[in-house]
């Protein structure tokens, strides 16, 4: 099924140096690009956007982190990417993460994992609405969807 989900490059991952690491894999994949921008999250919205993880020790440090420098925050869409992102990315802990995978090649510390993605439907149709205006998504088709899909 095409969906969409919300995937963020950390300040980790901007202050790094990989941006284009990271999109790449995406765009590599075959997954297409229809919201993109940089900001420096607010307190708040980082909160609302960890809002899950609330009574969690770690709380206040992810705020403070994740709101402490630019992040690129985007949209991607494709046949089964909200799962399929979360398997590109790896898992939490980046020493547990296989290698192949965006933490698994690219990380070592859980927080320093320099990648967000949505983790289901629900979530990614919240974090999308939180984080983009309806007008900053795109509706397009790439030049060679036939190439990438049957359709
Ligand atoms: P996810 O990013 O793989 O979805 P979550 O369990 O949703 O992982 O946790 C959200 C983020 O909170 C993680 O990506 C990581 O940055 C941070 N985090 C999670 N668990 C810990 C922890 O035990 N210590 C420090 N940071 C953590
Ligand atoms: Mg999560």
């Amino acid at each position: 099924m095409t969906e969409r989900t919300f995937i963020a490059i950390k300040p980790d991952g901007v202050q790094r140096g990989l941006i284009s690491e990271i999109i790449g894999r995406f765009e590599r994949k075959g997954f297409k690009l229809v919201g993109l921008k940089q900001l420096i999250p607010s307190k708040e919205l980082a909160q609302k956007h960890y809002g899950v993880h609330k009574d969690r020790p770690f709380f206040g440090d992810l705020v403070e982190f994740i709101s402490s420098g630019p992040v690129i925050a985007m949209v991607w869409e494709g046949e089964g990417v909200i799962l399929n992102a979360r398997k590109l990315i790896g898992a939490t802990k980046p020493l547990e993460a296989e290698p192949g995978t965006i933490r698994g090649d690219l990380a070592i510390d859980i927080g320093r994992n320099i990648i967000h993605g949505s983790d289901g439907s629900e979530t990614a149709a919240f974090e999308i609405n939180l984080w983009f205006e309806d007008s900053e998504i795109n509706e397009w088709k790439t030049s060679d969807y036939k190439w990438r899909v049957e359709s």
